[in-house]
């Protein structure tokens, strides 16, 4: 596979640093703690760790509210620590990439700050202001998490846009010197090894100029604000001019968070003739499961459609010379056992494996999110208190004081679909603070760490652990699983999900059910037999094409040659 991007064949693990591990027992996880950690992960086999950020920040949302981006957060340690951190990595072979927030910076910013003094100021121009009046807001849109994006600001007689929290002011990407100074960031960053970049919401950064009226979605009282924000007029111009003077110039790789983009979009990015980004994040599937209300819903997705969505951007990156990213969940969604699995305890394990088969044997780099590699199911704190994150707190009480819902419906949104179902600390043993830290940590452990920890994967050879380091070292072993053609089998099928890679070492068939109940599955005639690659039950070892029998949440992979 030499001809072939090294990211093409890696796997990605994401740490939430905050999360991983307390070197210091402060009840923070830090950069020491990740460094302590290195040789786990080289157990699982990865090859890339991409970090949420760990700039300076006043933590208003977790560090992607960032008012230093060339220091880490002293929370998290120092610049020497995470020198080390870096270099140890790479002793071991694993590269580094950091999240790159820049959408938007902290209200904290010094750029803000100074923007906030006057028209004139050099940086007033750095941020988006339109003219107004204390109680006309620009235009109807709603913030991702409550109220309006438009916040007023007196002295000035102007409002600022901020798509997310008010601390979190948009950057006015119109403006080259924004730009400019973004590159120098990333250069710094780069210049000191990194090895890539993960970009927040690098969907928004082009804004329609018209800031059009957004339409009334999921019941809110705001406008949407992705008709006028995703995709715009000029994000494409921007990507390829940070193509130009900064990515093109290292070997790196790049991930765009790209919210609201369909696969005829996604293309637009990843298509790597454009010389933009090497693949994007979708939330595709992270939506068959909103509801009425939007993200925080009771409503289970259906598996043909996230057959038809997965299908969907394989097949669109493939026919252009694009790449997919593969992933379940990250640190703003639920735990896949608990969504796209069995979480009760009697099939946890069989569908965490199943559920990393069918993603890891698809084309594009796969993405394990901090935790996934045990089957962590989500937390369900008891009270509301319990949670801190600002989108979990916002959408409870715009569900409870706003829309007048019932208040377990809402807790059970909450169990679904909080944030903090993916920050809640890595259990590493069953001992006192899950061997995180030795005192409380920022938030609250799974209740059922006692059961899912690190100790207990590494002591069981059937563990969910064990599982993901044999589909990792599956992927550096068999070019086919980077390079093969993806075709998708039996579409209508509600239980199970089967489908082929097609490459010049031969056909890979790859099928797992989603039910709590045996399904028969057809392998398509194939030449000679099948030679078993993986399972998660007692398959045989080799098989004709055919019908075979999946067990609750069964999965198979046979290499026909
Ligand atoms: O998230 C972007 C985003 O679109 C989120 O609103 C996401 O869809 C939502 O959290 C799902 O519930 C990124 C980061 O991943 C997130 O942690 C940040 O809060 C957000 O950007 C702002 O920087
Ligand atoms: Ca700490």
């Amino acid at each position: 596979m030499n001809d072939i991007k090294w990211w093409k064949n890696s796997v990605v693990y994401q740490v939430y640093p905050k999360s991983f591990n307390d070197s210091n027992n402060d009840g923070i996880g830090d950069i020491a703690g990740i460094t302590e950690k290195l040789g786990y992960l080289k157990k699982l086999g990865v090859d890339v760790i991409w970090l949420n950020p760990i700039y300076v920040s006043p933590q208003v949302d977790n560090g992607y509210d960032i008012s230093n981006y060339r220091k880490i957060d002293p929370r998290l340690g120092s610049d020497e620590e995470f020198e080390t951190l870096l270099n140890s990595a790479h002793e071991m072979g694993i590269k580094i990439i950091l999240d790159l927030v820049v959408n938007h910076t902290s209200s904290e910013h010094p750029w803000f700050k100074d923007a906030l003094k006057s028209k004139d100021s050099k940086y007033h121009n750095y941020y988006i202001w339109k003219d107004g009046k204390p109680d006309e807001t620009p235009n109807n849109w709603g913030s991702s998490f409550g109220g309006s994006t438009w916040d007023y600001v007196d002295k000035l007689g102007q409002y600022y846009l901020h798509l997310f929290a008010k601390e979190q002011p948009d950057l006015n990407w119109e403006n080259p010197n924004v730009r400019q100074d973004v590159y120098d960031i990333m250069k710094f960053w780069l210049n000191r090894g990194i090895d890539g970049f993960r970009m927040d919401v690098i969907s928004l950064i082009s804004k329609d100029p018209k800031y059009p009226d957004g339409p009334l979605v999921q019941n809110r009282k705001l406008g949407s604000y992705y008709a006028g924000a995703a995709n715009g007029p000029k994000v494409h111009d921007y990507l390829q001019e940070m193509n130009r003077e900064v990515l093109s110039k290292y070997d790196i790789m790049t991930v765009g968070e790209t919210p609201h983009t369909s696969s005829k979009d996604g293309v637009l990015y990843a298509d790597a003739s454009r010389k933009e980004l090497n693949m994007v994040f979708h939330f595709d599937h992270m939506h068959l499961d909103y509801g009425k209300y939007g993200k925080y819903s009771d409503k289970r997705f259906k598996l043909v459609d996230l057959k038809r969505v997965l299908s969907e951007w394989q097949n669109a990156m493939y026919e252009h010379d694009g790449w997919n990213s593969l992933y379940w969940s990250n640190h703003d969604q639920a735990r896949p056992v608990t969504r796209f699995g069995d979480d009760d305890g009697k099939y946890r394990v069989e569908s965490a494996k199943m559920l990393g088969t069918i993603l890891h044997m698809q084309q594009g780099t796969p993405f394990i999110f901090e935790g996934e590699e045990l089957g962590m199911t989500n937390a369900k704190y008891q009270s509301i208190d319990d949670y801190t994150d600002i989108e979990t707190f916002n959408t409870y009480h715009r569900f409870i004081d706003q829309y007048k819902l019932p208040k377990d419906f809402t807790m059970r949104s909450v169990y679904l679909k909080s944030r903090d179902n993916a920050r809640t600390p890595m259990p590493w043993s069953d001992k006192a603070n899950a061997g995180f830290s030795t005192v409380n940590p920022w938030i609250k452990l799974n209740p059922n760490y006692k059961e899912i920890n690190v100790e207990n994967v590494l002591s069981d050879k059937n563990s969910v652990f064990y599982y993901y380091q044999k589909l990792i070292k599956l992927r550096h072993e068999l070019p086919i699983i980077t390079t093969g053609k993806y075709e998708l089998l039996d579409k209508d099928n509600s239980k199970t999900y089967c489908y082929l890679r097609k490459g010049s070492e031969g056909t890979m068939f790859v099928a797992g059910n989603f039910a709590t109940d045996s399904q028969v599955v057809n392998i398509p005639e194939l030449s000679g037999s099948g030679k078993k690659l993986i399972s998660n039950y007692d398959s045989p070892d080799v098989v004709k094409s055919g019908d075979i029998i999946l067990p609750p949440y069964g999965t198979v992979v046979y290499l026909f040659e």
